[in-house]
């Protein structure tokens, strides 16, 4: 059969996956959206739903805030140890606001798809943490700090055992990071990635007789890239593995799907799939000859793929809030507040927009979801009404606190209007301003390739476009870090607080989706 990268689209990077018998359980980074540490199960390595968060407690950790964006959590590793699962990752601040500053740190449970341990806070530096459990019993933390380290430490306590061992620093690309140990056939093999995390991205292998080296780097590094190539995956780094329950080895990394040229992205990281073997000297080799492609032909995947059901199809989301709990899709950006939100039944969810912007990197009454899609539609009806200057609520797209479009409805200067904003790093301008009294309206964003485009409509039937702004500035290229769009529901008093809630009676999203056109009928081996 067929699958195609990304096996999890939209911004879901720096994948993490270990085995639990016949399941598969993958984690990627969530930085300051919360719930964090998305976790997705899935029994073919294809099709992955996912399960919960690691992150749902205000109370297991506060995520930094600041501007630029991109704090809070980083790159975590997942692994499955005698019945626990394992998540350990690292809380930082970067930038002007708190300086810079990193928490390691790891969260257990034996339901990973249920509530989570809080944190076991770790006397380590830096960044990427990973575990690796050895067949004596000893675990070991291989961290990125500078290069590549390892200690000893208690699984427990957290407490470190050794001081850290620098280990290796890759093969003269810049960044080695995202490091991982495995044992196979009495090796240790080191993965790390460098070239940093953007279009000279690769994954590079080493391997030792003994945990603590010397690693001798594999003359046919790297492993894994697509630099320089004419792929329509780039970026591509950031791996772990995994050997299925029939004995085939997998790779999940991170890649993008730019635009076009010059290449931009505007929908973050994504997780891939790599098929992989190991040659007769045992190293390994991944994907196509190293390269990672969008379409992939496999016997191999394990479990039963749904062969009539394409792992990316045109997927139509409507949420009606009728549950107090949110689904997973929905994310907040940091830490959420009680005041800021709830979900009524039958009445969808209200927003009480408190005093911050959505320019301000702040708490903000903001629910979001990612865009999976290049082309995709949202909608939503929103009953606001408005009793001060400067109050709005509505529908953004967000790259981040300096770079996000939005259909709003407003009061400004004494006059109710439905508006629509752009703002492009220092660049800010309302752009278009409808005089409009009702509380009830129904709002529209639809993206493709090149252009967002904003639309109203006052009875749900007819919509009217408001504005449009180019792809290419809510990118990762034109002014982001390392997340990728959301498609978020939002209120602001734009100084005060807003005298009332503002209700999305319902959100639906649709992704289309370039569909395979041929999906075989072979069973996998
Ligand atoms: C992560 C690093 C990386 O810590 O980007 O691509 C950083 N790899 O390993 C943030 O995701």
């Amino acid at each position: 059969m067929k699958y195609k990268n990304p096996i999890i689209p939209g911004f879901h990077p720096d994948p993490s996956i270990c085995r639990a018998g016949e399941d598969y359980y993958l984690v990627t980074s969530s930085f300051e959206y919360f719930p964090g540490i998305p976790v997705f199960h899935s029994k073919d390595l294809v099709h992955w739903d996912q399960i919960g968060h690691c992150i749902t407690r205000n109370e297991q950790l506060t995520l930094y805030k600041g501007d630029p964006n991109s704090t809070g959590i980083y790159a975590p590793t997942i692994r499955y140890h005698e019945g626990i699962f394992y998540v350990i990752t690292t809380n930082i601040s970067y930038g002007t606001v708190s300086g810079g500053n990193e928490q390691n740190f790891i969260v257990w449970t034996t339901d990973p798809g249920g509530e989570w341990s809080d944190p076991i806070w770790l006397d380590c530096p830096g960044i990427d943490p990973s575990l690796f459990f050895d067949d004596d019993g000893k675990v070991y933390y291989c961290g990125t700090h500078g290069e590549i380290f390892l200690c000893e430490i208690d699984i427990v306590t957290g407490k470190r055992k050794t001081e850290k061992t620098y280990i290796w620093g890759g093969t003269g690309g810049c960044c080695p990071e995202g490091p991982h140990i495995y044992k196979i056939n009495n090796w240790y093999y080191l993965f790390i990635s460098e070239g940093g995390t953007e279009y000279g991205h690769m994954l590079t292998a080493a391997r030792s007789r003994n945990i603590w080296g010397p690693y001798e780097g594999y003359c046919g590094n790297p492993v894994l890239t697509n630099r320089s190539r004419g792929t329509s995956l780039k970026a591509i780094g950031h791996a772990d593995i995994t050997q299925d329950q029939n004995g085939n080895w997998w790779a999940v990394c991170l890649g993008i799907r730019p635009l076009s040229y010059p290449f931009r992205h505007n929908l973050g990281r994504e997780t891939m799939l790599v098929p992989m073997v190991w040659d007769e000297h045992g190293w390994p080799v991944m994907g196509n000859k190293g390269v990672v492609e969008e379409e992939v032909e496999t016997d191999c995947l394990p479990g039963c793929p749904d062969m009539n059901i394409f792992q990316q199809k045109t997927l139509t989301v409507r949420d009606t809030f009728d549950s107090e709990k949110l689904d997973f899709a929905w994310n907040f950006i940091y830490n959420p507040c009680p005041q800021l939100w709830n979900v009524i039944s039958g009445r969808g969810l209200t927003l009480y927009g408190n005093e911050n912007a959505l320019s301000k990197a702040d708490t903000i009454a903001w629910i979001g979801r990612r865009q999976e899609h290049h082309n995709c539609i949202a909608r939503t009806e929103l009953h606001f009404v408005r009793e001060q200057d400067e109050e709005e609520a509505g529908l953004t797209v967000y790259m981040n606190n300096r770079h996000h479009y939005e259909i709003a409805v407003s009061r400004q200067e004494g006059e109710d209007c439905i508006l629509f904003r752009r703002q492009i790093g220092s660049l800010w301008k309302t752009e278009n301003k409808i005089p409009c009294n009702c509380s009830q309206v129904f709002l529209e964003m639809e993206a493709d390739l090149e252009t967002y485009v904003f639309r109203y409509s006052l009875d749900g039937k007819q919509f009217h476009e408001i504005g449009r702004g180019e792809t290419a500035y809510l990118t990762t290229e034109a002014g982001g870090v390392f997340t990728g769009n959301y498609i978020a529901m939002y209120a602001s008093g734009n100084g005060r607080k807003c005298v009332r809630g503002a209700e999305f009676c319902w959100f639906e999203y649709t992704g289309k989706l370039k569909v395979l056109e041929t999906v075989s009928a072979t069973e996998p081996g």
